[in-house]
């Protein structure tokens, strides 16, 4: 059975992962927008990605005999000022959320709540991988710089991310989502 702080300490990170979800949609919504259908989609599987996130800590706070207690979402931003800023934003987000999932760690070792410590280490490697991406993105962006068929080429090349598979709502469709 999962200890009440753990489970609300859960609970509060389901609504970070999908605040993540969020904020990557509406950076999919503003790259629809500039025209940038690629990277557009590669948002779009990211912010799928997130929800898959958030049900990992849901299933993991009811297969404990826990309570999920969904928290407010808060409105995301709308609008950047470049495909740049875009990014950045995102790995500062990632950069939160890293730390977030090792504030959750200590706490499940301080609590000595091994089933926590389990599900954790899988996001401690995937943090890794997050920052890594948006930070790749990062530099790509800046050697880009404003050349546009630059630009063009890597939006054809965000377009062939592949979406996954969400073992928790089943194969999503190609195209949607992550
Ligand atoms: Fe982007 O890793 Fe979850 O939030």
């Amino acid at each position: 059975m999962i200890k009440n702080k753990m489970q609300d300490a859960f609970n509060k990170q389901i609504g970070e992962e999908i605040y993540s979800s969020y904020l990557y949609l509406s950076m999919a919504a503003y790259f629809e927008t500039i025209n940038l259908k690629g990277f557009s989609h590669w948002m779009k599987c990211q912010a799928q990605e997130e929800m898959f996130h958030a049900m990992r800590f849901f299933t993991h706070i009811l297969e404990r005999g826990g309570a999920v207690a969904l928290p407010r979402i808060e409105e995301p931003k709308r609008k950047w000022e470049s495909s740049l800023n875009i990014f950045q934003d995102g790995l500062v987000h990632e950069e939160h959320i890293t730390d977030c999932i090792h504030k959750l760690m200590d706490q499940a070792v301080d609590e000595k709540d091994y089933a926590a410590q389990n599900l954790l280490k899988w996001f401690v490697n995937e943090q890794v991988e997050e920052e890594d991406n948006f930070t790749e993105m990062v530099a790509k962006l800046k050697m880009i710089g404003g050349d546009q068929p630059s630009l063009l080429l890597q939006d054809k090349e965000m377009a062939a991310r592949m979406p996954g598979i969400n073992p928790y709502v089943g194969t999503i469709p190609a195209g949607t989502a992550a």
